[in-house]
C-alpha cells in the first residue's frame, strides 16, 4: 500500500484515474480519462436526445426520475459505503446528507417541475387595456454540461442532473477526478431506469476534461467548486457566451447573541464546522460569540468536541472520517499553522491523527483568533474552528460581512424578530437563524451565493429558472387598429406624444382617459389616411 500522498500525485498524472480510499489508501476502482473527441461526441449525442426529450410530457419525464429514485433506495447501503470510501465520510452521513435529501429531491422536481414551471400571465397595466396581452413560457435550453466537486459527490451533481432532465434538457456530467466512481454509479442509476443514454453521459476525467465539457458547445455550465476554477470556467465560457452558474466556496459565520440557548447553539456550531470534516461550501468556518456567553459557550463546544469519534467512515461509531485527500489536509494545516504563528490558541485539536493514519486531521477549536489570521479570512474546507467574541450587534454583523464570500451564514437568538431582523443585514445567499449549514438539503429553498461565493442559483425555482429560456408570447387582440406610435407623425402627434409622456406614463388609466379625444382623433384621422391611400391605389389600378 502507498503512502496517501504519492497516491494523490500518481492520480493527478495518470492518464486513467484511479480512485483511493483516503482513510486506508486502498483503491477503490479506475476509470479511463475521456479524450476532447469523447467529450465533443458525448455533447453531439446529448444534443440528439434533447431534442425527442423535450417534447415529452412533465408526466413522463417524471417516471424516469422516480424509477432511478426507487433504484436509488434499493441500493442505498452500496451507494452510501461507495461515497464514504471514495470521500472518506462516515457511511451514516453519506446516508443523511447526500441520499436523504436527493431521494426528497427528486419526488419534489419530478411531481411540481409543471406545476414551478407554468406558464404566466403578466399584468402589462394599461397596454392590457388596449386589448394586448403577455405571458411566458419555459423552454428547456438543450445541453448542460456539469461539472462537480468531490465534497458531496452524489448530492450536488444528483440534484442538478435531476432538475436538468426535469426542465427538458439533456446532460453533460464531469464528476470531480477524486471521486468519479460516485459519478459513474449516477449515470448507471439513470440507465438501468430506462433513461436513453444520450440524455445522461458521464465523462470521467479531471480538469482538463472539465475545461473541454465547457467549451464544447453546451447551453449552460452548472459548476460547483473553488473560487479560482470557477474565474477560469466564466472566463473560457464568455469566449462563446455560455451561461453559467457558479457555486464556489464559502466562509460561513455564525452568530451567537448573548440571549442564544448555548448548548443548542454549541452543538450546532460543533456540526456545522465538523461535519463532512468540514468539507462544506456551507460549514460554520468562523465563530462569532457574544463576550457575556463566549466563556460558557467555548466551554460546551470543547467538551463536545473532545467527545467526537473519528475513525474509518465505514465504521459503525464514527462522527468524523478521513478528509478527502491529502492536498485538503494540508491546506487546513497551513491555515492553522498561520493562526498559531500569529497567536491563536488551540482548544482541542490542532494536529492530523497521531492514531489513524490516513488522512485525518482532528476537529480543532482555535481562540484568539482576529481578520488578520488566513483562517479568518480563506476557506478552510476542513475541520476547523475558530471562534472570536464581539461586544455589540453592530460589530458582529460588521465581523460576518468582512469578507470576500457570501454563501451562508447563521444568527443564533431566542427572539425570532431580533434574529431575522439581523439576518437580513448579513451579506450572504442564505441565511439561518436557529439553524446551520443544512438547506441545501432542502430541494424547495434557493442555494448560491453573493459576492465571491458564485452566480446564478440551484434548487427551488429560482434553480429550475437557470436551466429553462424564458420566452415572452405578446398578442394584440385588436389586430385591425394600427398603433398611436406609428408613422404618421405629424405636429397633431407630437402633441399626444406629450401628452402621452405626462398622462399616460404615470401609469394612471384616469389620467390616460383624457388623452381619449386626442386618441380617437389619431386612429380616425389614420384610418381616413389608409382609406385615402386604398381610394388612391385603387383609382391608379382603374386608370392603368
Ligand atoms: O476544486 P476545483 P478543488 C474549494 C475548497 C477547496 C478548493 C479546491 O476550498 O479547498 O475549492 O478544491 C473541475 N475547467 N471547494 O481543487 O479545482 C475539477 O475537475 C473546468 C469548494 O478540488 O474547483 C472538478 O470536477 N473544470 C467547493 C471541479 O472542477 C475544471 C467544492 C472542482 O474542482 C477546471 C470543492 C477547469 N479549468 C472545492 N479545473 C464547494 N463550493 O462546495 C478543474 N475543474
Amino acid at each position: 500500500m502507498m503512502s496517501v500522498e504519492t497516491l494523490d500525485k500518481l492520480a493527478e498524472r495518470a492518464e486513467e484515474i484511479i480512485s483511493y480510499d483516503p482513510a486506508t489508501g486502498e483503491e477503490v476502482g479506475r476509470v479511463p480519462i475521456a479524450s476532447a473527441e469523447e467529450v465533443a461526441l458525448a455533447v453531439k449525442r446529448a444534443r440528439q436526445a434533447q431534442v425527442v426529450w423535450s417534447l415529452e410530457s412533465y408526466r413522463e419525464r417524471a417516471r424516469f426520475i422516480m424509477r432511478a429514485r426507487q433504484i436509488a433506495l434499493d441500493e442505498l447501503e452500496e451507494i452510501a459505503t461507495l461515497i464514504s470510501r471514495e470521500t472518506g465520510k462516515p457511511v451514516a452521513e453519506a446516508i443523511s446528507m447526500e441520499l436523504v435529501p436527493t431521494l426528497d429531491l427528486m419526488q419534489f422536481f419530478a411531481r411540481r417541475t409543471h406545476h414551478l414551471l407554468r406558464p404566466e400571465k403578466i399584468n402589462i397595466g394599461q397596454y392590457g387595456l388596449m386589448g394586448r396581452a403577455s405571458h411566458i413560457i419555459y423552454k428547456p435550453l438543450g445541453v448542460v454540461g456539469i461539472i462537480s466537486p468531490w465534497n458531496f459527490p452524489w448530492a450536488i451533481p444528483l440534484g442538478e442532473v435531476v432538475m436538468s432532465l426535469m426542465a427538458g434538457n439533456s446532460v453533460v456530467l464531469k464528476p470531480s477526478e477524486l471521486t468519479p466512481l460516485t459519478g459513474l454509479k449516477i449515470g448507471d442509476v439513470f440507465k438501468r431506469a430506462g433513461l436513453s443514454e444520450g440524455l445522461l453521459q458521464v465523462v470521467s476525467g479531471d480538469g482538463r476534461t472539465g475545461a473541454v465539457l465547457v467549451e464544447a458547445g453546451v447551453d449552460k455550465i452548472m459548476f460547483t467548486g473553488s473560487v479560482q476554477t470557477g474565474k477560469r470556467v466564466a472566463q473560457s465560457a464568455a469566449k462563446t457566451l455560455t451561461p453559467v452558474v457558479l457555486e464556489l466556496g464559502g466562509k460561513d459565520p455564525m452568530i451567537v447573541l448573548e440571549d442564544a440557548d448555548i448548548e443548542t447553539a454549541a452543538s450546532a456550531a460543533l456540526w456545522g464546522a465538523f461535519c463532512n470534516s468540514g468539507q462544506a461550501c456551507a460549514s460554520v468556518e468562523r465563530c462569532y460569540v457574544h463576550e457575556k456567553v463566549a466563556q460558557a459557550f467555548i466551554e460546551s463546544l470543547v467538551e463536545k468536541t473532545r467527545a467526537l469519534k473519528q475513525n474509518i467512515g465505514t465504521s459503525e461509531d464514527a462522527d468524523l472520517g478521513a478528509m478527502s485527500s491529502e492536498r485538503q489536509l494540508r491546506t487546513v494545516e497551513e491555515h492553522v499553522h498561520d493562526a498559531i504563528s500569529r497567536g491563536a490558541r488551540v482548544l482541542a485539536g490542532g494536529r492530523r491523527s497521531s492514531s489513524l493514519k490516513g488522512s485525518f486531521y482532528e476537529p480543532t477549536i482555535l481562540a484568539d483568533v482576529d481578520h488578520t489570521m488566513i483562517v479568518m479570512r480563506e476557506e478552510t474546507f476542513g475541520p476547523v474552528l475558530p471562534v472570536m467574541t464581539f461586544k455589540t450587534e453592530d460589530e458582529a454583523v460588521r465581523l460576518a460581512n468582512d469578507s470576500v464570500f457570501g454563501l451562508t451564514a447563521s444568527v443564533w437568538t431566542k427572539s425570532v424578530r431580533r434574529g431575522k431582523r439581523i439576518a437580513e443585514r448579513i451579506e450572504a445567499g442564505t441565511v439561518m437563524v436557529n439553524e446551520v449549514l443544512y438547506t441545501h438539503g432542502i430541494a424547495q429553498t434557493p442555494w448560491g451565493g453573493m459576492k465571491q461565493s458564485g452566480l446564478g442559483r440551484t434548487h427551488g425555482r429560482l434553480g429550475l429558472l437557470e436551466l429553462v429560456a424564458p420566452q415572452h408570447i405578446h398578442v394584440n387582440r385588436i389586430a385591425r387598429l394600427r398603433d398611436l406610435w406609428w408613422f404618421g407623425y405629424s405636429p397633431g402627434a407630437g402633441r399626444l406624444f406629450r401628452g402621452l409622456a405626462r398622462r399616460f406614463a404615470t401609469g394612471n388609466p384616469l389620467q390616460t382617459s383624457l388623452l381619449l379625444p386626442q386618441m380617437l382623433r389619431r386612429l380616425v384621422k389614420k384610418q381616413d389616411s389608409r382609406k385615402d391611400e386604398r381610394d388612391e391605389a385603387r383609382t391608379m389600378n382603374d386608370n392603368q
